[in-house]
């Protein structure tokens, strides 16, 4: 009998990058793989693997190949691991790689949601009395890393270089996160967009960035709004987070505070993020929102559930909601479980927490 195909065959191009990065996306790619299988052929998975990153950059004097956008255009989405090694510069491999295709591909809308799974403990006391759920919705293409500026004057001689780092805010930019952030709130059961604004010391870029998110939010009058300044939302982050429902912040602002969401919601390990390019010109890329952890990297420890979650982002992307819950929820199974990978102070290795969510799936 012939081999029934796929109704549905999704390409996708995978740069598992450096250190945990390649345990990770195996990981998530075991889980996708087992759930097509178990689709009956609704749909497939063809992966195509890119080897670049710090290795590739030591062999090459390159992070990527160049012609790797080219190569990586007409994927249906991306789904990478981690960048950075301590033998190349971290500005060299995080510009070279991550911001090169993010920024090409005009993947301007980071989404980064904080879950709190269960049975996992999170050093917030308020986790355990009322159910926390935000995300962080972090602009992507511009703000602080719009990587303009530059070093002068080193003819002056040591100690007298400097240094110039200018962030970028246009209407456009902003504006467009803020819609984003806006219609992701209307489909949340608490309509509201926090922005987070530093325009008391920063008043250029980010009064402007205030002014945008004013006029966004006159067009949601069903969705409430607010904006905080950055310091104050760090604090807001862990003294009353059920306040919060999406967060949307400049680039570096976002990276910072979706961070401390994560070790808030038990370690950086379980933190997902889908960077997307919502006009759909380019495709999206999905990756865990942890580094590279050259600290553990090849020995079989590293936390998928950031990189799974990833997959789940990526699910919903493709068209498929109801996989991504399956995902999801299969996480949440195996977390409840207490299988826990050493950062959320269990014992569980990378492939028995791989395994354990494969074995949640529907059958
Ligand atoms: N998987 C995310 C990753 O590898 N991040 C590396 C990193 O250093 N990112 C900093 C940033 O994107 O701002």
């Amino acid at each position: 009998m012939a081999a029934k195909h796929p109704a549905r065959t999704f390409r996708i191009a995978v740069i598992p990058g450096d250190g945990v990065g390649r345990e990770v996306t195996a990981a998530g790619r075991a889980v996708l793989d087992a759930l097509a299988g178990a689709s009956g052929g609704a749909f497939a998975f063809d992966w195509t693997e890119f080897g670049w990153g710090c290795d590739y950059y030591l062999r090459t004097g390159r992070m990527m190949d160049p012609g790797g956008l080219e190569a990586l255009k007409d994927f249906d989405a991306i789904y990478f691991g981690a960048v950075g090694w301590p033998s190349v510069p971290d500005h060299v491999s995080l510009w070279g790689l991550r911001l090169n295709i993010c920024q090409n591909f005009d993947q301007w809308a980071n989404v980064r949601p904080v879950r709190f799974h269960p049975g996992v403990v999170s050093p917030l006391r308020k986790a355990d009395e009322a159910t926390l759920d935000w995300v962080v919705v972090r602009e992507n293409s511009e703000g602080e890393y719009v990587g303009a500026g530059g070093r002068n004057l080193s003819g002056r001689g040591p100690g007298s270089e400097v240094a110039v780092q200018t962030a970028l805010f246009t209407e456009r930019g902003c504006e467009r996160i803020m819609r984003f952030a806006f219609d992701l709130a209307r489909t949340r059961p608490h309509k509201k967009v926090s922005s987070v604004t530093k325009s008391n010391a920063q008043q250029f870029g980010m009064v402007l960035w205030d002014e945008a998110f004013a006029r966004v939010a006159a067009d949601y009058p069903d969705v409430e709004s607010e904006s905080v300044l950055v310091d104050a939302m760090a604090a807001r982050f862990v003294l009353r987070p059920e306040d919060l429902s999406v967060v949307v912040a400049s680039n570096l602002h976002a990276d910072i505070l979706s961070d401390l969401g994560s070790a808030l919601a038990g370690s950086l390990g379980v933190a997902a993020s889908a960077n997307l390019n919502p006009g759909r010109g380019f495709p999206s890329m999905f990756e865990p929102v942890h580094g590279s952890a050259p600290d553990i990297a090849g020995r079989g420890v590293a936390n998928p559930v950031g990189a799974i979650g990833s997959a789940a982002l990526m699910l919903d992307h493709l068209g498929l909601p109801a996989p991504a819950r399956q995902v999801r929820a299969a996480i949440d199974a195996t977390t409840a479980r207490g299988l826990l990978t050493p950062d959320l102070g269990g014992t569980a290795t990378t492939d028995q927490v791989v395994a354990a969510v494969t074995a949640a799936l529907p059958s």
